[in-house]
């Protein structure tokens, strides 16, 4: 009996004091350690994250390293000429067929043929006054020959500013596919970087996931997109987008339309009425027509007809990194006595470039 209570004390004791141990390490675990002297602080070189502007906004790229790695990118994909250049001046002596070769070359370049022969005739003549061995003064007549082709005179500024408080309003137009959402995309992130007030129009009613890619453009830079129902009237569309411009004093609507044949009457009628609907609300002050530099003679047809519908004031001429076609711009030019105002060079988004003749010369020259 007294031997039981005993045994029950004893494990009792040996609980509690169980118990204890327990507690007492489980409180230390619990305390913050102590911090000994000389001991780098638990994470070293965190400070505090600055607040960011506006969250999942993107900052496009500043407009000088912009141009000069574009500049870069014309120079590296545009050198058909460039090659025949170096194929002219490299021959032993330039005979007839050396010549033809080269003309050949400007030909497939988009230049023309017009264009082209002047080009060689202007060459051979200068050339054969001052020698043919010398690559550098063949390089510096072919330069300002086709700087005067492309013709450094030409006002390529788009004008995106409105006139009595109204917005400036850029249309945008063009065949299917030729890169009309992509250049409204990028504009509205160059006019962002100026610092202007920007708003989407999309009157691309004619595709469901039309708008929605605009849209995702205009979000990226913190840009509003006005749109409608899918197979809504795109003139109302883009007369909402113009006049909530106005109302709420924006510096820059940007209009993007749907592609079209250029050969369905219809809808190029009702690119015409685009146009005029607009301008019951404010001026429509640059109409750009985006064509596809890998098109060529194609390109030129479809631009002769927008031209008449709408009035272009500008051409886009897109996908110029794909192409080694750079002579088109003289002949788009000539053709519609419009200037190309921007080329686009690739699919990025911040891809998009003001033209610039001696820089496009030196491109296409592979300078
Ligand atoms: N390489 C290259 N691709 C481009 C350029 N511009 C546009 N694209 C591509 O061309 C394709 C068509 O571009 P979109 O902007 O959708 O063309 P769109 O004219 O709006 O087409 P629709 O609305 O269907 O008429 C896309 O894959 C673009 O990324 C460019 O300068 N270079
Ligand atoms: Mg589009």
């Amino acid at each position: 009996m007294t031997d039981d209570l005993i045994f029950w004390i004893i494990v009792v004791l040996l609980l509690a004091a169980g118990l204890a141990a327990y507690l007492v390490v489980k409180r230390a675990q619990e305390l913050p350690p102590a911090e000994e002297p000389g001991q780098l602080p638990q994470q070293p070189g965190k400070v505090p994250a600055e607040p960011e502007a506006e969250p999942g906004l993107e900052v496009p790229e500043a407009a000088g390293s912009r141009l000069a790695r574009l500049r870069r990118r014309l120079a590296n994909s545009n050198n058909a000429l460039a090659r025949g250049l170096a194929d002219l001046l490299s021959s032993d002596r330039i005979d007839q067929d050396t010549w033809d070769d080269f003309e050949a070359t400007l030909i497939s370049s988009d230049l023309g043929v017009g264009p082209s022969t002047e080009l060689v005739t202007t060459l051979r003549r200068e050339l054969s006054i001052e020698g043919v061995a010398d690559p550098v003064k063949a390089r510096d007549v072919l330069r300002r020959e086709l700087v005067t082709l492309v013709n450094p005179n030409l006002d390529r500024t788009v004008n995106t500013t409105g006139a009595d408080g109204r917005p400036g309003v850029v249309l945008v137009v063009g065949v299917n596919g030729t890169g009309k959402t992509t250049t409204v995309g990028k504009l509205a992130r160059v006019l962002v970087a100026e610092g202007r007030t920007v708003l989407l129009g999309a009157a691309d009613t004619f595709r469901a996931a039309a708008a929605e890619q605009l849209t995702t453009w205009g979000e990226r830079v913190g840009v509003e997109t006005v749109r409608g129902d899918e197979g809504a009237d795109p003139a109302s569309v883009a007369f909402n987008a113009v006049d909530r411009g106005v109302q709420e004093g924006v510096d820059v609507v940007l209009v993007d339309t749907a592609g079209r044949l250029h050969t369905k009457t219809g809808l190029m009628d009702e690119l015409g009425k685009v146009k005029r609907v607009i301008e019951r609300k404010a001026p429509v002050t640059e109409v750009l027509l985006v064509l596809d530099a890998t098109t060529g003679q194609n390109g030129l047809t479809q631009a002769r007809i927008f031209a008449e519908v709408v009035d272009v004031t500008g051409i886009v001429l897109t996908k110029l990194d794909g192409s080694a076609k750079g002579g088109i711009v003289v002949q788009v030019q000539r053709e519609l006595g419009v200037p190309v105002k921007l080329i686009g060079l690739g699919e990025g988004v911040d891809d998009l470039a003001p033209f610039d003749t001696d820089g496009f010369v030196a491109g296409i020259l592979g300078e």
